[in-house]
Order: C-alpha cells, then structure tokens, then sequence
C-alpha cells in the first residue's frame, strides 16, 4: 500500500471516529452519588462513591451498548461544559476511564460541590445529559 493510500485510510477512520454522535441513555438511567449526602460536613480526605442505574460502567474507548464511565465534576458547574464536545479532562473534570466506581479526594477545608456526569466511551456526554444533583459538602 503507498503511503497515500494509508494516509487516507488514516484520515478516514480519525473522521469517523470524530463524527460518533452523542447517543441518549438508556431509558430510566440514573446516576447519583452514593456519597457523602448533601449539606454533609467531613473529614478530608473525603470518599465519594459513585452510584449508577439501568446502565453498565466500562472503560473508556471499550463500545458495549449502554455503558460509558464516571467524571466527577469539582466546584465546577455543568453549564460551564460545552457538552457538544468530549469532556476536557483536569483537576476540575475527573474522569474515571478504568471504570472506577468510587474514588478519594483531598479537597482544601472549606464548601465544595460535586456532580457527577456519565459519559460515553469517547468522554461525550449522552444526549440529553445523564448527570447526577450536584451537591454541597463541607470539609473540615
Ligand atoms: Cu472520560
């Protein structure tokens, strides 16, 4: 094959994979976070464990229908995403691409919120967005 030709190939399948259309959920997924609860004050480090219903958690990258993989959204609001792009990824925006169902966090003393957003095996939100109630913690 020339080196063209596999160019091209290349550059089709990068095409088609940027073209994946965000997918909706399966009917009557929830996600919510286990915890802490709302409005709860702890102690750092804190735990947050990550709950999930009607849909399957599986690796990032790996196509099973009706799954996808947690981010954890910290101090940051969900209108603040463009949800027509793949989740960034950064200390705001964790995602949890091993298919991790909890996780442990040192969060300065102080209010923090927390959302969580399920997305796809591409880090793209479903469409409409399947994300949790964000809620309020206070570390002491
Ligand atoms: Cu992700």
């Amino acid at each position: 094959m020339t080196r063209l030709a596999l160019a091209l190939m290349f550059g089709l399948i990068a095409a088609a994979a940027a073209a994946d259309e965000r997918t909706a959920p399966a009917a009557g997924a929830e996600v919510y976070i286990i915890s802490p609860r709302d409005g709860e004050t702890v102690h750092g480090p804190v735990t947050v464990r990550f709950g999930l219903k009607g849909m399957g958690v599986a690796p990032a990258g790996v196509k099973f229908d009706d799954t996808g993989h947690h981010h954890l959204l910290v101090d940051t609001d969900l209108s603040q995403l463009d949800l027509g792009a793949p989740l960034p990824a950064s200390d705001k925006v964790l995602h949890f691409g091993k298919g991790q169902t909890e996780t442990i966090l040192n969060l300065a003393p102080g209010r923090h919120t927390l959302q969580l957003v399920f997305a796809d095996r591409a880090h793209q939100s479903f469409d409409p967005p399947l994300h949790s109630r964000k809620i309020t913690i206070t570390v002491k």
